[in-house]
């Protein structure tokens, strides 16, 4: 215990205000990456990305074709929870319309 602490515990202290000596720290950035495939119809994946990544029909489009035609690429860039729960909506969605499309997260 310092001698801030012990004034500030006896009831002596100045008032002034300190900063807590925890930094708050931002959180880590996860990418959410599409995968391509030869079976997933083109006009799927644009609807994936405006359901679940609240794209315009537009930008859906150029992020399906940047993936149709590099193999892979971002939808978004997310905390590890929500990230982790896009990706769990994409396969599960994938999988119910019995598409093979692939969807994992990086962190940044
Ligand atoms: N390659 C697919 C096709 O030709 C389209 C596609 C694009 C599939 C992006 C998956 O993540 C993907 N039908």
């Amino acid at each position: 215990m310092n001698d801030r602490d012990r004034r500030s515990e006896r009831g002596t202290a100045t008032g002034i205000a300190t900063r807590p000596k925890e930094k708050t720290k931002r959180p880590a950035l996860y990418k959410v990456l599409l995968l391509n495939d030869d079976f997933t119809p083109m006009e799927f994946v644009v609807h994936v990305l405006e359901r679940f990544f609240h794209k315009a029909r537009e930008e859906a489009t150029r992020i399906m074709l940047h993936v149709h035609q590099r193999g892979v690429g971002v939808c978004g860039v997310y905390t590890y929870e929500v990230a982790e729960t896009k990706v769990n909506q994409v396969v599960d969605f994938a999988r119910q319309n019995q598409h093979p499309l692939q969807c994992t997260m990086e962190k940044e």
